[in-house]
């Protein structure tokens, strides 16, 4: 079983095996969660971005998978970079967001990590409701039985984004 723990603050000064970035394709930066992690981890790994660019993903990582890089200086062992859907009025994108927690869990879990930090993803720039996001999320963590994952702990920015996840936890 997998236990889930909330603490409000930013992911990128967390204590675990693996930290989520919420990233893009590109692999190569932006705001929020990502410009984070690469301000605080330092270039190490960015270049290992170029190089799963160079070798694996010439077109980029498509939306809602997940690949590993080092921590670079973060507290961490691991970088687990998803990339979630941007939010869609007219399309429902659900089981994309779904597949970036299953998927960086499944990454988590095939390095041994026992101890996971995920942002809510897609949930700032993306543009997606929070208390949707912290619905799937939390749904998605839970159904994700067969992880060796002991800790997943989201890590929220805000007192509105705690709220929101609490609320699922009940
Ligand atoms: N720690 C924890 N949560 C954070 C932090 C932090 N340091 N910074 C922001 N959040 P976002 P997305 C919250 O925008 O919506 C980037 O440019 C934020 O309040 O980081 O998946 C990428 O390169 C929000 O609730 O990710 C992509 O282009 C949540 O984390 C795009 O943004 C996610 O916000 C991805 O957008």
């Amino acid at each position: 079983m997998t236990t889930i723990t909330l603490v409000q603050g930013d992911i990128t000064r967390e204590s675990v095996d693996a930290i989520v970035n919420a990233a893009n394709s590109s692999l190569l930066g932006g705001g929020g969660v990502d410009g984070a992690v690469h301000r605080r981890g330092g270039p190490a790994i960015l270049a290992e971005c170029r190089e799963l660019r160079a070798s694996r993903y010439g077109k980029g990582l498509p939306t809602g998978q997940a690949v590993a890089t080092t921590a670079g200086e973060l507290d961490a062992r691991w970088v687990i970079h998803t990339v979630g859907p941007v939010w869609s009025s007219s399309e429902d994108r659900s089981a994309l967001l779904a597949s970036c927690y299953r998927e960086s869990l499944r990454v988590a879990d095939g390095l041994g990590a026992r101890t996971v930090a995920f942002p809510a993803i897609s949930t700032g720039v993306y543009g997606w409701p929070m208390d949707d996001g912290a619905r799937i999320a939390v749904e998605t963590v839970r159904a994700a039985g067969t992880t060796s994952v002991a800790e997943v702990r989201f890590v929220l920015f805000d007192d509105r984004a705690y709220q929101a996840f609490a609320a699922q936890l009940g």
